[in-house]
């Protein structure tokens, strides 16, 4: 008999730097008295960035849905914007608070990234750009969106609010299409509390996002544009300087997790995992995703969802409905029939994974799956 954790176990839990070292960066912010408005320890978390993604191209904002929101309107996206429906709704929202329609088309059924051709069919006068995800931190089909989008002339946006700290032939992803929202909250491998970054290809659009996030202003007196306000501030900024610090170690511990949560659950009838991915890309293990088939497993992935949580185990169905499925969204006519991402919704459960969850736990969590699915819990 499997006992229940004493202590629920959530889907994550958010790295914390050790207190003392916190609060001797309080102390800086204590003396200084600055707070916020591009102050000296936002300049220097940006400086770390942008040697981390080798770029200059960096611009912090106080979360990655105005950050994308932001870099939408900075870009004079407009019309048709081709996306995935398989996605968090900050996603599609941004093009709503944009007044870009969203069009919505199938994805891949192995690591659940938007699917190129169906991006291709989807393609008219109106479509401006193509905003993809790599969602799990799994790594979109790079060379065949760039393709279509040099062909087509449109502009390629990746929400990879789930990807940082992934590369591709040793390049960090920030470097592919010709922007990247990267989202730093608590509930990510890499964070700042809250906190969004842009990382892209024009230089010329820096200056233009530090405007539109600071209500627009120049100096004192000039307001140059209608902007918002969407700044990170100091307290965000020195946690995620700290966290960067052990960015290294976050991942080597999620990798054993992933690896053993892999081990245990690959032979499983009726548990389908993502294939390993190709030995050019580094993985940030953000997320542990399993596919649920109810006929072999002999239990839906809603019910083993709802069981887990007697053992206080609390997975997440990341991403269910789909986004398009939302009533705010369901006037919006889909592109194509969905399939996979309907099969997605349906049967994905994201695992608990994060630094500080015992390889015990994961044993056990590994164990209550599978005596569930012989019935015996
Ligand atoms: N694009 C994509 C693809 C995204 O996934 C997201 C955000 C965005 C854009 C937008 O970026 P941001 O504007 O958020 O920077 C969470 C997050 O709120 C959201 O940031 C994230 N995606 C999404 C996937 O997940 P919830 O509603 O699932 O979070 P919540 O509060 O239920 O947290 C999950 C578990 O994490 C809790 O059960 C316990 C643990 N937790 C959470 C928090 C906030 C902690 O232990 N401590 C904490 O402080 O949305």
């Amino acid at each position: 008999m499997i006992k229940p954790f004493e202590k629920p176990v959530y889907v994550t839990r958010p790295f914390l730097p050790p207190l003392e070292e916190f609060r001797q960066g309080l102390q800086e912010i204590w003396e200084s008295r600055l707070l916020s408005n591009n102050g000296p320890i936002l300049q220097r978390f940006t400086k770390e960035l942008c040697n981390f993604f080798e770029t200059d191209n960096v611009c912090l904002f106080n979360n990655g849905t105005l950050a994308l929101q932001i870099a939408l309107q900075g870009m004079g996206i407009s019309g048709e914007v081709i996306t995935t429906p398989f996605t968090f709704v900050a996603t599609t929202h941004v093009l709503f608070w944009n007044k870009i329609r969203p069009v919505f088309v199938d994805i891949e059924p192995d690591y659940y990234t938007l699917d190129p051709e169906k991006v291709e069919a989807a393609i008219t006068p109106w479509t401006t750009a193509i905003l993809a995800v790599h969602v799990y931190g799994h790594p979109c089909k790079l060379t065949a969106l760039a393709d279509i989008a040099r062909r087509h002339n449109l502009k390629l946006i990746y929400d990879a609010a789930h990807a940082f700290g992934v590369k591709v032939g040793g390049k960090p992803i920030g470097h592919f299409g010709d922007l990247s929202m990267f989202s730093f909250h608590a509930t990510k491998l890499f964070h700042s509390i809250e906190g969004g970054m842009l990382i892209f290809k024009e230089s010329g659009l820096k200056e233009l996002f530090d405007y539109l996030k600071n209500f627009g202003f120049k100096n004192e007196v000039e307001v140059v544009m209608p902007g918002t306000n969407a700044k990170m501030n100091e307290i965000q900024s020195l946690m995620g300087s700290m966290v960067l610090k052990y960015l290294e170690e976050l991942i080597r511990k999620r990798a054993v997790i992933t690896k053993l949560y892999r081990c245990r659950l690959e032979e499983v009838p009726g548990i389908h995992l993502s294939p390993a991915p190709s030995s050019d890309i580094r993985s940030n293990y953000a997320y542990m995703p399993i596919e649920v088939d109810e006929q072999e497993f002999g239990m839906s992935r809603d019910a083993l969802y709802e069981k887990l949580k007697q053992w206080n185990v609390f997975a997440r169905r990341y991403f269910y409905p789909l986004v398009c499925d939302y009533p705010c969204y369901r006037s919006i006519s889909v592109n194509g029939q969905l399939t996979v991402a309907r099969r997605a919704a349906d049967r994905i459960l994201t695992l608990p994974i994060y630094d500080s969850l015992e390889l015990s736990d994961v044993e056990a969590i590994c164990d209550i799956i599978t005596s569930l699915r012989l019935g015996k819990a």
